[in-house]
């Protein structure tokens, strides 16, 4: 790591806190720590205690713990350094002085990480899960990002790329050594294993995202005509106010986003304005707004006025479609018996503003949430990055078995390996680290 600067950040939280750890990577971290302890370096890996003043024998900053991880044994492969300290303003500033005193830098988003992968403790996908790990809201998100963090996404593909690379090696091979033309095409070893790998390509794009949806979310939608009581649903599930409820038609105009934690999956409920030809500007703009996230969203509530019966609104019922779970509101008003399905879906009953019904309508939406995001244990795809250069290798590899000539099948089957390198990191990366790592947050 010659020409590498040392680097420090606030590994925890900002913020007043009981304990704040600190991080130090780089040729100049062992150095830095006697110089701020005024001991030796403690044994690698054993927490001692330390009073760190400034350099030389000057005030003192802070009593705590310090950690020495020498490389290449450490998370960076470099020389680094832990202090735990107290947490809170006064002593951050201390430590930050301290430590651009004595010339540190402080580090980059994900600058920890990036050294890391450069120091080949992690591939991209190990990093991009550090990142997930760190934003996961809830346990399914959690599960998720340990187990690519643990390498399953990293041992999947670079299973699929050794695959290719002896496959083009083959290809090669017989190209080159054989005395006379080959028959064109592939053999029909060669034809059968690359056939395989495209159908394990195939259908791990084949998951209904659900990997990409995990991270982000199942997006539900609340939508329908103004007053059903759409934002009153919203504040029902979320179990605050978080959208203005009023009688008064037109309220809300934007589109508000709750997110919620549903048996451990992540869902981002939507309220929307009310569908109706709109009385002015804005109003208009968040019925646009409303119509976009009806197209999007992975589910729709769609609300009806229960007491307006028999009469249901022409706007929503042309939204229900099997993504809709049809909502009749306000049944502590209503007359009953009530309908029990809508444009052909089973319809739920509830009360927004009582509570009546609400357990049911929250058993359906966690039914479907699952559904939708619990996967077989097999490893899935987490991001578009992935399934882009995936995309790519399945191309390819279709190409190389209908390719007239072997030298062509191997040119598209290292097409197909390059583009999975790149999903761990393999080859051509320099000119995405920037994009993948920018996601960091600091001391990452
Ligand atoms: N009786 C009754 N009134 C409700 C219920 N839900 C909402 N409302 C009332 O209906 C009006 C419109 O509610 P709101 O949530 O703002 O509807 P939105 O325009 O669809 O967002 C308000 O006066 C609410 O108090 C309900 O379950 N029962
Ligand atoms: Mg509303």
């Amino acid at each position: 790591m010659i020409g590498h600067a040392t680097i420090f950040a606030l590994a925890s939280g900002a913020g007043k806190a009981g304990i704040a750890v600190y991080r130090l990577s780089g040729p100049d971290a062992g150095r830095v720590l006697m110089l701020l302890s005024g001991r030796p370096l403690p044994t690698p890996r054993l927490a001692v205690r330390v009073r760190l003043a400034m350099p030389p024998a000057g005030e003192l900053i802070d009593d705590g713990l310090a950690l020495w991880f020498p490389g290449p044994a450490s998370f960076t492969g470099e020389d680094v350094a832990e202090l735990h300290l107290h947490g809170g303003r006064a002593v951050a500033t201390a430590v930050t002085t301290a430590l651009l005193s004595l010339g540190l830098r402080p580090a980059e988003p994900g600058e920890f990480s990036r050294r890391a992968f450069e120091a080949g403790k992690l591939d991209l996908t190990q990093a991009e899960a550090i990142a997930d790990l760190v934003a996961a809201e809830t346990a399914a998100q959690r599960r998720q990002a340990l187990r690519q963090m643990d390498g399953a996404l990293m041992r999947l593909y670079d299973d699929w790329r050794d695959r290719l690379l002896r496959s083009q090696a083959h290809l090669e091979a017989e190209i080159d050594f054989s005395d006379e033309d080959l028959p064109g095409g592939l053999g029909v070893e060669a034809r059968q294993r690359l056939a395989e790998l495209a159908e394990a390509m195939a259908a791990h794009l084949a998951d209904g995202a659900r990997g990409e949806r995990l991270r982000d979310g199942l997006s539900v939608a609340i939508l329908g005509a103004p007053n059903v009581g759409k934002s009153s649903l919203l504040n029902r599930i979320a179990g605050r106010d978080a959208a203005i409820v009023s009688a008064t038609a037109g309220t809300t105009r934007d589109v508000i986003d709750v997110h919620l934690d549903l048996a451990g999956y992540p869902v981002m409920l939507a309220d929307t304005a009310g569908l109706r030809d709109a009385i002015e500007a804005v109003e208009e703009e968040g019925i646009r707004r409303a119509r976009a996230r009806a197209d999007s969203a992975d589910i729709r509530l769609v609300v009806f006025d229960a007491t307006a019966l028999p009469e249901l609104d022409g706007a929503s019922l042309a939204l229900i479609d099997e993504r809709a779970i049809p909502v009749l509101n306000k049944l502590d008003r209503a007359a009953v018996p009530l309908p029990t399905s809508i444009a052909g879906r089973p319809a739920i009953a509830v009360s927004a503003a009582v509570g009546e019904g609400m357990d049911g309508l929250l058993a359906l939406l966690e039914t479907r949430a699952v559904a939708a995001l619990e996967g077989s244990g097999a490893p899935v795809l987490t991001r578009a990055r992935h399934r882009a250069a995936i995309e790519e290798a399945e191309v390819a590899l279709r190409r190389a078995l209908n390719a007239g000539l072997p030298e062509l099948a191997a040119e598209d089957v290292r097409v197909a390996a390059r583009a999975l390198g790149r999903i761990t990191g393999r080859v051509d990366v320099e000119e995405m680290l920037d994009v993948i790592f920018r996601e960091f947050c600091i001391g990452k």
